[in-house]
């Protein structure tokens, strides 16, 4: 037998991400815990829930009209992931409190439209659909990971193609060809609005605008009719009973820097509004900037766990990063025989135990300093990372439940629950404690906090 290495001294110079090194300067800022993740890839597992809802979109968006591309690292540049996209330096978005950054300009995509001005410049076929995993930092619920997947999808016009250049008249007769639906949709939004959601009326006529936006919206419409019924099907096998409630979806304005007009689209579920996904008309720049002036056309991002959970009703977002098999059992042969689809049947919900801890955040202002300094010190973020660090998938969630400033000291205190709760067995009472201290010292070494 070999003699085991020693064990390599930690390099804070360089990091492996998926099999390739990277440098890694005062910007990096991504844990092991996150890392780990990178070659799970859950849109490529066959069966795993939200590769079968990224089937079910793609069947949508036919070949050859879109080109699918699945295999895109997630290690992009900033300028893929914001300057090629219009993103201002100073956006949010851009902050480490909100990005797991490589080095400085280098960082895990948070979105797929990290790849969009890559692939208008290749120019392969007149639409695509990109799905991947992507990255953000962000809070600790049952909706919310850190680690999550989207389809970006895109479709274009030439004007050169289009006869007479009349692209709007190329557009409504593409739209013509679209099956119809009988779907209610709710959408009381002009086609641009010069201050909410503006017409770009350097490049666009408000006819090119009107007709794009009408595409985009029938072709996702179409995508939402084909999940809900696909559901509804399913429900149906296992309750020849059950009777589906009518869809109900709105269109609501929305903003991105790299599209105009943009809107969200929200499907009613559960008593509430929820946003599946994020488009628009893209900007002509990208076009411009990527060498193919003539075109136009729409893009949208959608958030593959949120049409999953609608899908296949799963309750936890937890639950998609389940390695047990009481999970993964339930959707043996989905991929080869969609109508095969079934609900997610819940095994039993474990016990959970609330935990508070209470702290006074650091001072970082000098004697009588401002108290402002101390509560724009805090990043919540920061928190929920050491929350899924030390704890893992066993945190349903964390959230603050006290904020009090000391009306003399200008000291600040919070108070956060976590919420301990295993989706796959009962925590001994000895374990949450256990975690609850090792937390607790984490948060003490990493954010300076003085334990009340
Ligand atoms: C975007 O990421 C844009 N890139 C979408 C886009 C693409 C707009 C192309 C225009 C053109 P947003 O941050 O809203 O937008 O995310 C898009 C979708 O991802 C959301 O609608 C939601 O379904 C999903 N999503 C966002 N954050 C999370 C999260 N933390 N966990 C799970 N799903 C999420
Ligand atoms: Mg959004």
């Amino acid at each position: 037998t070999t003699p085991a290495k020693p064990a390599q001294p930690p390099t804070q110079s360089s990091v492996d991400i998926n099999g390739a090194s990277y440098k890694t300067d005062s910007w990096f800022n991504t844990p092991p815990n996150i890392i780990a993740n990178v070659p799970r890839r859950l849109h490529l597992q066959k069966d795993h829930p939200v590769y079968v809802t990224r089937q079910i979109i793609e069947s949508v968006f036919p070949a050859p009209t879109y080109k699918y591309h699945n295999t895109f690292d997630p290690v992009v540049t900033t300028h893929q992931n914001f300057d090629s996209l219009g993103f201002p330096l100073d956006h949010p978005g851009r902050a480490k409190s909100d990005t797991y950054y490589v080095n400085e300009s280098t960082l895990l995509r948070t979105h797929t439209s990290a790849h969009q001005a890559d692939l208008f410049r290749a120019n392969l076929s007149p639409g695509y659909l990109i799905s991947a995993d992507v990255y953000r930092r962000d809070e600790v619920d049952r909706s919310h990971y850190p680690v999550f997947h989207q389809m970006e999808g895109a479709r274009s016009w030439d004007r050169a193609n289009a006869l007479g250049g009349d692209v709007a008249a190329a557009v409504w007769s593409d739209l013509e060809k679209l099956p119809t639906h009988a779907m209610k949709v709710e959408d009381p939004n002009p086609p641009f609005h010069a201050e909410r959601n503006p017409l770009q009326d350097d490049h666009h006529s408000a006819a090119e605008a009107e007709a794009i936006g009408a595409h985009l919206k029938r072709s996702l419409e179409l995508m939402v009719v084909e999940i809900f019924s696909r559901a509804a099907r399913a429900a149906k096998r296992a309750d020849p009973d059950f009777v589906d409630e009518p869809l109900r979806v709105r269109w609501v304005e929305a903003y991105f820097p790299f599209t105009s007009p943009s809107w969200e689209l929200e499907v009613y579920y559960g008593g509430d509004w929820l946003e599946v996904l994020g488009c628009g008309v893209v900007k002509q720049d990208l076009y411009i900037n990527a060498g193919v002036p003539n075109q136009l056309g729409w893009a949208f991002g959608i958030g593959l766990e949120r049409i999953a959970m609608l899908l296949f009703q799963i309750p936890d977002i937890r639950l998609f990063w389940s390695q047990d098999p009481r999970f993964s059992n339930q959707f043996v042969g989905v991929s080869d025989n969609l109508d095969s689809l079934k609900r997610f049947v819940p095994f039993s919900k474990y016990p959970g135990c609330y935990k508070d801890v209470s702290f006074w955040l650091k001072s970082t202002s000098a004697a009588g300093g401002s108290t402002k300094a101390n509560a724009h010190d805090f990043h919540e973020n920061d928190l929920m990372e050491i929350v899924r660090s030390v704890c893992g998938d066993v945190v349903e969630d964390a959230k603050v439940v006290d904020d009090f400033t000391h009306p003399k000291t200008g000291r600040r205190s919070l108070c956060y629950r976590i919420n301990y709760r295993s989706l796959e067995r009962t925590l001994t009472n000895t374990e949450t404690n256990e975690l609850h201290d090792r937390l607790t010292q984490a948060l003490v070494e990493k954010l300076g906090v003085e334990i009340r």
